[in-house]
């Protein structure tokens, strides 16, 4: 039995996923290199839908790079790619379209089952990898190459 799921197309979801800033807690002067390290993405994997025609789910991990920034969309060839974020209410998985992500500096900030994830609308096929484009606000562009997993492992998109 599915479990039914609330599509919440929220303009601006889920404030609770930034991670809290980090507060100054000294007074004394601090001299800070203008640390530029870029984000860094691993992880990437897509979990293929086993239905055809519904959307298959992908997860990465983003550690902030030396300056904070935000996640702003994602594209992939041939598909569409949504942010999402998703939370157990009422024993109803709900799922709320995300327009950025926070990353701050320093952060983890995991897309993973049950939490923040994309979700790929049209792919075709079942191709091995999946290149997946993250743009920043910062308009840093970040290509990584998804690991492809055929349906049928474990709960593949929702
Ligand atoms: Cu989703």
């Amino acid at each position: 039995m599915r479990t039914p799921i609330a599509y919440a197309l929220l303009a601006f979801a889920a404030p609770g996923l930034a991670a809290p800033a980090r507060q100054a807690t000294t007074t004394a002067p601090v001299k800070e290199a203008w640390d530029k390290t870029a984000p860094r993405v691993t992880g990437a994997s897509v979990r293929l839908n086993p239905v055809p025609g519904r959307p298959s789910a992908g997860y990465l991990t983003i550690n902030g790079g030396g300056q904070p920034d935000r996640l702003i969309g994602a594209t992939a060839p041939g598909a569409r790619v949504e942010m999402h974020s998703s939370a157990m209410a009422g024993g109803v998985m709900s799922m709320a379209r995300l327009d950025a992500v926070p990353v701050p500096a320093g952060a983890t900030v995991s897309f993973a089952p049950g939490g923040n994830h994309l979700m790929i609308f049209g792919l075709s096929g079942t191709p091995k990898t999946l290149p997946i484009t993250l743009a920043f606000g910062s308009g840093r562009k970040i290509t990584v190459e998804a690991r492809v997993a055929s349906a049928g492992d474990e709960h593949a998109g929702h």
